[in-house]
């Protein structure tokens, strides 16, 4: 089978096409621990767990909760494909800014908004006039550590946005398996079930983080339309 000459990497020569080609042409942006930008580095390395515990690959991220009209939360279940955390249930959209000029903007957020908007039409579909970019909410930053799978996982700095609007939407089967609107007490019993291993399902860890720290508070918020005064965009929170 191939041997994955550009890294020697078997891992490298088992992945799906698709992600394997993401792994090593998305550049991620590094930062410190106070979201300062120090270079940056393949998605691959920065997700390579050994990398990780040696404390070089803190990268920026972002995760986007979207919400319709009626205040239900989109979910995404991951593909199988997918390389690290495949097949878990998450917030509607996670992904990385990447190291070029229109997402390394940092007035107004508007790096990881571009960002944001693009991977909404990448993964579901979501038409870039559905989500326009002054329509994102940050409402926080979090700092946070999750192995995967031993081989994998992440170290990221996470920008947490929020948007509610109607969309339409047409998943891409190589990123999403499956996606369903919740809202607050049907997401409540979904949390009780991946808290029982049996029931076979599972979340993935910085959704669960931000569940456990921030979420129910902040869609109260936007069932009041008082979500604005709930961001804080000073304090990265470290969990
Ligand atoms: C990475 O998400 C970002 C977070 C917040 C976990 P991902 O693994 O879905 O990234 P990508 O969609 O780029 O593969
Ligand atoms: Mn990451």
């Amino acid at each position: 089978y191939a041997t994955g000459a550009m890294t020697g990497a078997p891992v490298a020569a088992a992945m799906d096409a698709v992600q394997r080609r993401l792994m090593f042409e998305d550049e991620c942006i590094l930062v410190d621990e106070s979201d300062n930008v120090i270079g940056h580095d393949t998605k691959y390395n920065c997700h390579l767990m050994e990398n990780i515990e040696a404390g070089n690959v803190l990268h920026r991220a972002f995760s986007v909760f979207l919400f319709n009209s009626k205040y239900e939360l989109l979910l995404q279940q991951r593909s199988a494909t997918k390389v690290t955390f495949p097949l878990v249930w998450t917030n509607t959209c996670c992904s990385h800014p990447l190291y070029r000029e229109s997402e390394l903007i940092e007035e107004d957020i508007l790096g990881v908004r571009n960002a944001a908007q693009r991977k909404l039409l990448d993964e579901l579909g979501i038409p870039a006039e559905d989500v326009p970019v002054d329509q994102f909410i940050p409402l926080g930053r979090m700092l946070y550590k999750a192995p995967s799978d031993g081989k994998w996982g992440e170290h990221e700095l996470d920008y947490l946005l929020f948007i509610i609007r109607d969309v339409s939407m047409n998943p891409n089967p190589d990123e999403v398996a499956n996606v369903k609107y919740v809202n607050q007490v049907e997401l409540k019993e979904i949390c009780g079930k991946a808290d029982v291993e049996e029931e076979g399902v599972k979340l993935s860890p910085w959704f669960r983080l931000v569940v456990d720290n921030f979420l129910y508070q902040w869609w109260d918020h936007v069932e009041k339309g008082t979500l604005k005064g709930a961001a804080d965009m000073e304090k990265i929170h470290k969990l």
